[in-house]
């Protein structure tokens, strides 16, 4: 008797847990938008928005009314994108995060026509490389995915709508695009702070939808 009331009060005292994976580029604006994710869904906490290049992971649970995330953001530089694929079979969702003042407006017009990259300003080509690559692993099947075309607080930003059609549509509707999934490509600022609720509603959406594929861990 004394297991079955315990196993009916955790069950009822207990959240579902999931863990969502922060990529991209280095320097695109994980680790800011870690922060502000932090800050946002915390009473007190101000964002640190003095961030450095990430040399391994941060990790960040926050907790919401009817679950909890666990975010892990890890480093993008060159060195370190073969430790990705260690998180992938474990997470619920993958943010891939683009620095949309480096993929060059004329590049992704260049792409979406079907012409070569000889002379690229920006990252295109590498930040296309590297979601490819994300989206070919077989342990990120079916999981479902985010772009943020962050930075569009600034100026000299590439819109969301060029990144969506020319970048975006361009590698989940191509050979490399990898399983059919949910995604979204959504507009954000990190630094400030804008469009960082939408990015995690739609998260915690998509993560309770797939979680027959991606069942998440009580706590
Ligand atoms: N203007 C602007 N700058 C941003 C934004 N997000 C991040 N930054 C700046 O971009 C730089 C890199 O940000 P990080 O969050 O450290 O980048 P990261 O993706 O974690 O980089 P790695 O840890 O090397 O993978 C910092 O100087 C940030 O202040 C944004 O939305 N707008
Ligand atoms: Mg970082």
């Amino acid at each position: 008797m004394y297991h079955l009331f315990k196993s009916i009060y955790l069950h009822a005292t207990s959240k579902e847990e999931y863990s969502i994976l922060l990529l991209g580029l280095d320097n695109a604006g994980k680790t800011t938008l870690l922060e502000q994710i932090k800050a946002h869904y915390s009473t007190h906490a101000h964002p640190n928005l003095k961030t450095v290049p990430t040399v391994g992971q941060n990790v960040a649970t926050i907790t919401l009314p009817d679950l909890y995330l666990k975010i892990w953001d890890v480093g993008g530089q060159h060195s370190l994108r073969g430790l990705w694929q260690s998180y992938y079979s474990s997470c619920h969702a993958i943010v891939f995060v683009i620095d949309s003042t480096d993929v060059g407006d004329a590049d992704i017009a260049r792409l979406a026509a079907g012409a070569s990259s000889a002379d690229e300003e920006g990252r295109l080509e590498e930040c296309r490389l590297v979601l490819e690559d994300v989206l070919q692993n077989q342990d990120t099947e079916g999981v479902p995915v985010l772009i943020l075309a962050n930075k569009q607080d600034r100026e000299d930003c590439v819109e969301v709508v060029r990144i969506k059609e020319g970048l975006v549509r361009k590698v989940f509707e191509g050979e490399k695009g990898g399983s059919v999934r949910d995604s979204r490509v959504l507009p954000c600022a990190a630094l400030t702070g804008t469009g960082v609720q939408e990015a995690v509603e739609w998260i915690c959406s998509r993560v309770k939808w797939n979680k027959e594929s991606r069942p998440p861990v009580m706590r």
